[in-house]
């Protein structure tokens, strides 16, 4: 069961791991993984500031909450797992909809409401979708997207593939009711999904210590007989290998696992937050845990790549987050006729089948 604890309240080290094995091959993580890793981390971070800076221009309206600081566990699932793979997750979703395969160009013409967005313009920042990658959302309300993940999990088993479903939700969604429903159920059926709650600390402005005394969030799987880890969120290895950890369960037909990845955003719960309930110094160390500066610095310890090259990548990375803006901007609204569509898998009255 839990493998892996880390202490009540404890800034997540990363020091140590960039040595850790992968539990997959038994050997060290290669230059490609890293390299991996840091591309597609470091693509969400400039896709994310420069959305941050257009929504403080009010080229776009609607909410806008960024996952920032949290990279590391899109990096490490996505290398943990496979595109047929399903992942659903809440309003916080950029970054795990671009690692799933969103484009940039599709997301920044989502944040803008445009026909060419990844949900046609109709979902906006926080309900990013691709049918095309397994990427389900982009859900706004807490804890809404727990029995749906569990409920395309238990899909995948029924059709007999191997496939698992990583499924996202904040430490804020953890008193909810339907988690419980779905972990209860998950476990009794054996249904391949990973739940992760990223527990970054807060729910809004409230500070997990003021809404709980339970301090270790993998419990609760325990309490279902999960399987269940708490994980280093600053390190794309630990990410990594709990994911692969659970995705093995997934398919060997094992059943569930609950892993809670302790984190932080480094930005406000949305554009709009004062963060009067933290302070500058509590942001600034984990800022220091940066997980995209770490694996930069491993790969230029490691001689994975030259300096140049990696400069070279951010160039064309920045290249590309230039020109998702101009798609963005040149791209034409939703059509009125788009209003109704989308609703209901029917075209017509009365949208029930038999
Ligand atoms: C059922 C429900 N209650 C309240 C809200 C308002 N709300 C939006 S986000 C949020 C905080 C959720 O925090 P957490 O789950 O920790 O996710 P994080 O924002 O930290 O990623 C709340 C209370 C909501 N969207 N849905
Ligand atoms: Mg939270």
């Amino acid at each position: 069961m839990g493998t892996k604890v880390i202490k009540e309240n404890q800034v997540a080290t990363n020091g140590a791991v960039n040595t850790e094995i992968n539990y997959q091959t038994g050997k060290a993580f290669d230059a490609k993984t890293y390299l991996q890793w840091y591309e597609l981390m470091y693509k969400a971070r400039r896709f994310e500031e420069m959305a941050g800076m257009l929504y403080g221009e009010q080229k776009f309206r609607g909410f806008c909450h960024l996952y920032i600081g949290q990279e590391a566990l899109a990096a490490g699932s996505i290398s943990a797992t496979k595109p047929s793979d399903a992942l659903i997750t809440a309003y916080r979703c950029h970054a795990l909809g671009i690692a799933k395969g969103i484009t940039c160009n599709e997301a920044m013409a989502e944040l803008y409401g445009k026909a060419t967005g990844c949900s046609k313009g109709k979902g906006g920042s926080m309900h990013f979708f691709s049918k095309e990658h397994n990427f389900y959302g982009g859900h706004g309300i807490v804890g809404a997207q727990i029995p749906l993940g569990a409920g395309i999990a238990f899909a995948d088993k029924f059709k007999g593939n191997d496939n698992v479903t990583l499924c996202f939700f904040g430490d804020g969604a953890a008193w909810q009711g339907a988690l419980h429903e779905s972990f209860n159920l998950a476990s009794l059926w054996k249904i391949p999904v990973i739940f992760i709650c990223e527990n970054n600390g807060y729910a809004m402005g409230t500070s997990v210590k003021r809404s709980t005394r339970v301090m270790n969030f993998y419990k609760l799987g325990e309490v279902y007989e999960i399987a269940s880890e708490q994980v280093d969120g600053m390190s794309c290895e630990a990410v990594h290998n709990a994911i692969a950890r659970g995705v093995e369960r997934g398919r060997k037909g094992e059943g569930p696992t609950f892993l809670e990845i302790k984190t932080y955003r480094y930005k406000g719960h949305s554009s709009s937050d004062p963060q009067k309930y933290r302070t500058k110094d509590e942001v600034e160390a984990y800022k220091k845990l940066d997980p995209i500066e770490t694996i930069k610095a491993t790969i230029l310890k490691n001689k994975f790549a030259t300096a140049a090259a990696i400069e070279a990548m951010e160039e064309r990375i920045g290249e590309e987050i230039d020109a998702c803006v101009k798609f963005a901007e040149e791209s034409p609204f939703p059509d009125n006729a788009e209003l109704l569509k989308d609703i209901y898998a029917e075209d017509h009255y009365p949208f029930i089948t038999d």
